[in-house]
């Protein structure tokens, strides 16, 4: 079926909002976690204290199926390399060389300041211990994903990588085997076949499987998941870190009357193909590329897959075609945006992508589709949405770090600066934290 397909138009021209009034007048969809916490928060508990036997019985209950063992057998993850596709192999092999060659370049190094003669503070970064990797299943089968989650990670040199994906009947209780083979690929060698909130509390608990195998809890919990995954990410926030929490994908485009349209309009419909609340954003000061990037959406939409997934989204209320008066005020729409993927098609896009302050990543120019950045450009594809883009940034190398100022001051330094910390110490009225630096001085009374 196809139908016409049209954009809805905020026409923001002759107008000054500012950015608070801008965000309000964007078009941008959002999913209510609350609103399942009350489902999960059980789910959660029967974990925390009944591990795998639990599990199993969400497993059943959720995915249909009761794996044997959750621990999914070494051999499993050989069979499933070994009879992986050779071009999606092949195709996972240019992404992890390259995601890893931008990731392994990124690291952090330590830093020491001498602050003054005998008086150093270093930055010491360490990896995360240990990190579990959630991996959906069902419709959504992303090996990209394992890709993009476990390289940074492995740059951090994290040493311990748990990767949990739920278990599927049509295999036979195994996770998806794309996803066992791309963990297999990535050197992830430990897979538990245990999927939604159950699988992240499993993560943050710990258990012991039906053979004795230990599950031994993580650190940290990344990588994506439906709303009751996030649900329990949240919940079990802060027994375990987590990375942000993901909303449905977006693609803002800021073009103008140079960008072809045909390119516009099939990004625009690339990323709506996740989600029928995937958001697709046009802004532009050309209403001539506006109302061509309408008619060709229409005319692809023909040859569409998920064309029904993909019309929802597009006419969804987190989707639309905003009207600027120049690029300058649609720098400042996009900024306000702060979108999770921001294309710049514009006359000397650099220039114009050098002035972007908020998005999770930018792609450049006609040829940088947001579609190269998710599967092989190097960079990362997981990135902040919903506009948390505005403070937070997208999964990195320094997502698995953790910095440690180390302080180490000689008896003269800290000689010096006494006098000054027991000034501080008594204006807080803590006097016994001045008395811990004059006890090395003989000062005390
Ligand atoms: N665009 C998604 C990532 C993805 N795309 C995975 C294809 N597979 C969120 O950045
Ligand atoms: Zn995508």
């Amino acid at each position: 079926m196809t139908s016409r397909i049209e954009l809805a138009r905020v026409d923001l021209r002759g107008r000054t909002p500012t950015a608070a009034e801008l965000r309000a007048a964007l078009p941008r969809g959002g999913v209510d976690v609350d609103s399942v916490l009350h489902h999960v928060r059980p789910v959660v508990e029967a974990i925390r204290d009944r591990g795998v036997e639990a599990a199993q019985e969400f497993s059943l209950k959720f995915d249909g199926v009761r794996p044997a063992s959750v621990r999914v057998p070494a051999a499993e993850l050989d069979k499933a390399l070994a009879e992986l596709d050779p071009a999606v192999r092949t195709a996972l092999e240019v992404a992890i060389e390259r995601t890893r060659k931008v990731h392994n370049d990124q690291r952090r190094t330590d830093k020491t300041t001498q602050v003054v003669p005998g008086g150093t503070v270093t930055e010491r970064w360490i990896p995360v211990e240990r990190v579990g990797l959630y991996v959906p299943g069902g419709n959504a089968v992303y090996p990209s994903s394992v890709v993009m989650n476990v390289v940074p990670a492995q740059a951090a040199g994290v040493d311990s990588l748990v990767v949990a994906s739920p278990p599927q009947a049509q295999f036979d209780g195994l996770p998806h085997p794309t996803i066992l083979a791309a963990a297999k690929l990535l050197g992830v060698e430990e897979v538990w076949a245990v999927g939604g909130a159950q699988a992240v509390a499993l993560l943050s608990y710990g258990g012991t499987d039906t053979d004795g195998a230990q599950l031994e809890p993580v650190d940290m919990i990344t990588g994506p998941g439906n709303i009751y995954v996030t649900a329990a990410k949240r919940l079990c926030r802060g027994l375990v870190g987590i990375d942000a929490e993901a909303g449905p994908t977006e693609i803002a485009i800021l073009a103008d009357a140079t960008a072809d349209p045909v390119h516009v309009a099939a990004d625009l419909i690339s990323q709506a193909e996740h989600d029928v609340l995937a958001a697709s954003v046009l802004v532009t000061d050309s209403v001539e590329l506006a109302d061509a990037v309408d008619a060709a959406l229409t005319a692809q939409m023909a040859v569409v897959k998920h064309h029904d997934r993909v019309a929802e989204a597009l006419s969804g209320k987190q989707s639309g075609t905003v009207l600027v008066d120049d690029i300058a005020q649609g720098l400042r729409v996009v900024n306000a945006y702060a979108a999770e993927h921001l294309e710049i098609q514009t006359a000397d896009a650099p220039a114009v992508a050098a002035r972007v302050r908020a998005a999770g990543a930018v792609f450049v120019g006609a040829w940088s589709p947001v579609s190269l950045g998710d599967y092989c450009a190097g960079s990362n594809h997981v990135l902040p949405t919903a506009g948390c883009a505005r403070h937070s940034s997208g999964l990195s190398v320094q997502t698995f770090l953790r910095g440690i100022h180390v302080v180490e001051y000689s008896e003269a330094a800290l000689k010096d600066v006494s006098g000054h910390v027991v000034a501080l110490a008594n204006a807080e009225d803590l006097p016994a934290h001045g008395q811990a630096v004059q006890a090395r001085f003989g000062e005390l009374r």
